[in-house]
């Protein structure tokens, strides 16, 4: 049964069948690493664009860490054969490529490390998994027990494989003077300005020993001969490694070391396996990471890690939430906030989302990320489709393509900033433009790009898609120069209302009238062209058609559409009813919300590429976890806390085999989606992405602290206002706020079956603190005021409860009472 283990910063899986494309990530500033349980591997580092050091055995085209990564013998991945030399019998760990029933098995990442315990022919092999904190380099221990009763003769073979590198060269062999096998390569090129370019690449590959191994083999094909991966002919009837060399042919890194154990003995191995620029270069990591006592490399790894602790611990009554939540959601949090998901062009609106998930376990973080992204806007106001976090940086790929709601997210990320911080001084601060030195406020960078939004609208003042919104693959919408989007127009006065408060903070009136203005038409003008009768349609095409309507076969309803008409407002409580009854009908699965259905099965050359993407998966009517976040943040903002909890608890994956085996997903971290298509394809419904980029996790990571817990900031302080899941009659948070730490204790009276008001009493005991001032800022919301950086508080709030019937109902009323100790 798989399960958290050490109070849920590990995670364990016990079966490597169950969950076979299941993985954990590893990553540092320089590199990233996504362990799949069964061995195989996908890793990339900066160079200083992203680049492989193992590849896979034939030529493929370099791109960004995609969804749904195939697996076969031959994908790249750290395997371990052990094999008793006196019964000849031999297995492989963690489990491919022999793929050998095991006696035990075991998955273990961790928040620092990926472990595996495996067990077989009486020999426990122990291996754990760690990156250098600040090189671009793997760090593997080997620990092998024998558990048997008599000697044992054994030979331990790491088999690294590293794959076509090179068209024009490639090669390896083993350097005595490094104890390593270095497998050498030369990127290919044709251009003369490419040769002098390339002079910096690290295009050696090596894999180097704390110990002198035995035997070695460098060429793939000489070690697998006519057994394959399954059974190499090198290492039949008691063969041992050839000592070859790869010239111009396939390499591998592939040790033998042999053991003599005793009973019970055992022995350690560490192994250091990356990319380097020259053999000086290897000769000082082996220094740095192979002669240094080990508790120290964990020490700085594990350091590094612990940036990624939250702001928020919880403790309810579901103890897979608590763990996740409290341990590995805020480490994805943090994956994406200080590695920007390891790009040197990250999207906008990425890098904004991700700068927003920082303000809760780094505020400066995203301070300096705004900072970063308002540096690169252009004077006219318009945000660039990428940031460039570079010098040599260039936008690539998806960055090269015009999208017209990157200056949306700026409103977003800016106020959460705000909320969180109460750090308005950053408004003032003055930054010049990427076309002119000028230097202009944050204010007015900001209410430029506000301005931005206003303007590029097309005749009926509904904002232009160009070649995509928030969904990059919907590219042919409006690429003739027409085609407006729904969703940007629900965005956009979304974005308006969140900057309007600011405004009138700094007293910019009349800026805030126009934007208030603007978005209340944009209200109306979204209910006028898009309002379809029973949801919002999606956009409109260059040729002037309503898509994501009742008419519509395929992609008949979009859920972003609903979701931000809800966070806009622009829904009345009817209209909101029969959007909600629409989505439970047709976009709620097991698995989640997907984003549209029905799924595409052919091109619709006016929506674009997203409707050639396979049905139900990624943009194409999955379960895409973004959307189902964004959907999660509008039911909160409308008091539906109970149905907003159930959207975020159905992204984490339970320990069921069940969920496990259809999922393939552990709860180690969010993928950016689940397949959907639930109707149409029914059989793959639920199967994970397994990809670990998404801008779910800063959403869900504000949403379970300001929403379901509802500890938000506000300029006069701390604002308790929970929505949590009424079968929760206790829970308690510990909250880090602007240098104060809050204990809250929530009681919940229990409420019937189809109660969804809440009204919130809260006890109070005053002797701990006189500064602390708690009063109603309206009936379901305390601000808790007076507190106290470095001081540390600890209060009761007891949620009591109004009956009220319809769980679709939006109300807003309800009432708030404090209790103190
Ligand atoms: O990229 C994401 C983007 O990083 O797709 C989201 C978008 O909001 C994010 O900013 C929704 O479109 O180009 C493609 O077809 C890809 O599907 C990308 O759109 C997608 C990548 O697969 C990462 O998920």
């Amino acid at each position: 049964m798989a399960k958290f283990i050490e109070d849920g910063t590990r995670y364990q899986l016990d079966d490597p069948c169950i969950a076979p494309n299941s993985a954990a990530y590893l990553w540092n500033k320089k590199m990233m690493l996504h362990m799949n349980c069964r061995g195989y591997a996908v890793s990339q580092y900066m160079d200083p664009e992203p680049r492989k050091y193992t590849h896979v055995p034939n030529l493929a085209a370099q791109s960004f860490m995609q969804p749904e990564q195939p697996y076969f013998s031959h994908h790249p991945g750290r395997f371990f054969y052990l094999r008793d030399n006196q019964t000849g019998e031999m297995f492989s760990a963690p489990y491919e490529p022999m793929r050998v029933s095991l006696d035990a098995y075991a998955f273990e990442p961790g928040l620092a490390d990926i472990r595996w315990k495996i067990e077989k022919l009486d020999i426990e092999l122990t291996i754990t998994l760690s990156l250098a904190a600040n090189d671009v380099l793997e760090l593997w221990q080997i620990r092998v027990v024998n558990v048997s009763n008599h000697l044992r003769d054994i030979s331990l073979i790491p088999y690294f494989p590293v794959g076509y590198a090179s068209w024009m060269n490639m090669g390896g062999q083993y350097n005595t003077e490094l104890n390593a096998i270095v497998c050498s390569s030369v990127t290919p090129y044709q251009k003369v300005d490419d040769y002098f370019k390339n002079q910096h690449l690290k295009d050696l590959t090596f894999l180097s020993a704390s110990r002198i191994p035995d035997y070695y083999e460098v060429s793939q094909a000489a070690f697998e001969g006519e057994g394959g991966l399954h059974n190499p002919s090198s290492l039949q009837h008691g063969g041992n490694l050839a000592n070859g060399e790869a010239h111009y042919e396939l390499p591998a890194a592939i040790m033998q070391f042999q053991y003599l154990l005793a009973p019970k003995a055992s022995d350690s191995l560490r192994l250091c396996f990356g990319p380097a620029k020259d053999k000086a270069e290897i000769q000082q990591l082996n220094q740095r990471y192979l002669q240094i006592d080990e508790q120290q490399i964990k020490a700085e790894s594990e350091d590094y890690f612990s940036q990624a602790q939250g702001c928020m611990k919880v403790n309810t009554p579901d103890q897979q939430f608590n763990h996740f939540v409290n341990n590995w959601l805020p480490r994805q949090v943090f994956y994406h906030g200080d590695s920007n998901r390891l790009t040197t062009d990250p999207q906008t609106r990425n890098y904004l989302q991700d700068a927003m998930g920082m303000v809760y376990l780094n505020p400066q973080a995203c301070k300096k990320a705004i900072i970063t992204a308002l540096q690169q806007q252009k004077f006219s106001g318009e945000m660039p489709d990428g940031i460039l976090l570079s010098e040599q940086a260039e936008l690539k790929y998806i960055n090269q393509v015009p999208h017209t709601d990157h200056p949306v997210w700026l409103a977003i990320v800016l106020s959460a900033y705000l909320q969180e911080t109460n750090d308005y001084s950053l408004l003032e601060l003055p930054l010049a433009w990427a076309d002119q030195a000028t230097q202009s406020s944050v204010f007015e960078h900001v209410s430029k790009a506000m301005q931005v939004l206003c303007e590029a609208n097309d005749e009926r003042g509904l904002p232009y898609i160009a070649q995509g919104d928030w969904c990059d693959p919907m590219n042919m919408v409006g690429y003739q120069g027409k085609g407006v989007s729904g969703w940007l127009a629900e965005a956009i006065s979304y974005a308006l209302q969140l900057w309007v408060p600011v405004c009138h903070k700094l007293e910019q009136t009349q800026l805030a009238n126009q934007f208030e203005q603007h978005a209340t038409q944009l209200n109306q003008r979204i209910n006028q062209y898009f309002w379809d009768g029973q949801w919002y349609g999606r956009g409109i095409t260059d040729n002037g058609v309503l898509f994501g309507v009742s008419k519509d076969v395929e992609g008949r309803i979009f859920l972003n559409a609903q979701s931000w008409a809800l966070l806009c407002g622009a829904a009345n409580q009817q209209q909101s009813q029969q959007m909600l009854a629409a989505i439970d009908e047709q976009l709620d699965t097991p698995f989640g919300v997907m984003m549209n259905a029905p799924a595409f099965t052919q091109m619709r050359d006016d929506v674009g590429r997203v409707t050639q993407k396979w049905p139900g998966s990624a943009e194409n009517g999955s379960v895409y976890n973004h959307a189902a976040a964004f959907y999660a943040a509008s039911l909160y903002a409308n008091g539906l806390g109970e149905r907003a909890f159930k959207v975020l608890r159905k992204m984490i994956p339970s320990n069921e085999n069940e969920d496990l085996s259809i999922r393939g997903q552990l709860p180690v971290y969010l993928p950016n989606y689940y397949r959907g298509a639930y109707y149409q394809y029914p059989r793959t419904a639920g199967r994970s992405s397994n990809l670990f980029n998404t801008g779910t996790s800063a959403w869900f990571y504000q949403l379970l602290v300001e929403q379901l817990f509802g500890m938000r900031g506000c300029s006069e302080g701390l604002l308790v206002s929970p929505q949590l899941p009424k079968e929760w009659l206790h829970a308690s948070a510990h909250r880090k706020f602007r240098g104060a730490t809050f204990d809250i204790e929530f009681v919940q009276q229990a409420l019937s079956e189809n109660a969804i008001q809440k009204c919130i009493s809260v006890s109070a005991n005053v002797s701990q603190s006189t500064t602390l001032t708690i009063s109603n800022k309206s009936t379901n919301t305390l601000l808790i005021g007076g507190f106290t950086p470095g001081e540390h508080y600890s209060l009761t709030v007891t949620l009591s409860g109004i009956e009220t019937e319809l769980s679709a109902q939006t109300t807003r009323a309800k009432k708030v009472e404090y209790d103190e100790h």
